[in-house]
């Protein structure tokens, strides 16, 4: 099987495809951009998204719309996460976060699946904000973000490391499983 992903991320694809591979599954990355409303959770962000495309691809695709929501700042950038990664960045953050003791933040991740109407799976990670970056691999926030029960950042990790804790991997589970019960 193949599946879609509309995506402008390569971070997002390399862990689709990690995860999807062993299930014999073929991850194709459609780089298509689509708006993003200005919302306060990532599902509604996630929806309007694939209803959007829907009337642009043909045939089912699916796309993912995550966040950092970090405790001492009220669950910002959240829904922002995108424009303040493009913005002010990991120093920006960083730097936000100077001085600060709770340093407590989850990753969200809603996976959106459309073959004619709209399915959400969501994902969750906790962790916390280190005060330094640390590695190398992954995108985004990864290099300062060190789940719980953990020693290491997301960014010191192997993709399939990182796929079995993350938000993204958990929604893709959810998405995954979805499919076997329902793709019969
Ligand atoms: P799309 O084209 O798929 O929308 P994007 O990078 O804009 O790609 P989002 O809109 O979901 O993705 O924005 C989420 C932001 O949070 C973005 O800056 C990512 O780099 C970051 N992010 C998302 N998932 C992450 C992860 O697993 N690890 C680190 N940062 C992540
Ligand atoms: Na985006």
């Amino acid at each position: 099987m193949r599946l879609m992903f509309v995506t402008s991320n390569p971070g997002k694809v390399e862990e689709a495809k990690k995860y999807f591979e062993p299930l014999g599954v073929d991850v194709h990355q459609l780089h298509l951009e689509y708006p993003e409303i200005q919302a306060d959770t990532l599902e509604e962000v996630a929806l309007f998204g694939v209803e959007w495309l829907s009337s642009m691809i043909d045939g089912p695709f699916f796309l993912d719309d995550s966040g950092l929501f970090i405790d001492a700042l009220g669950g910002f950038p959240g829904v922002y996460s995108a424009y303040v990664y493009r913005t002010l960045g990991i120093g920006g953050i960083l730097k936000l976060m100077d001085g600060v003791e709770n340093r407590r933040a989850h990753f969200e991740s809603v996976v959106a699946y459309w073959d004619g109407e709209a399915h959400l799976f969501t994902g969750r990670v906790d962790g916390e904000i280190t005060n330094g970056p640390k590695g190398s691999s992954g995108f985004g926030f990864d290099p300062i973000f060190k789940p719980h029960g953990f020693d290491k950042t997301f960014a010191e990790m192997t993709t399939e490391e990182k796929n079995v804790i993350s938000h993204r991997g958990h929604a893709l589970k959810a998405f995954a499983d979805w499919l076997k019960e329902n793709l019969k």
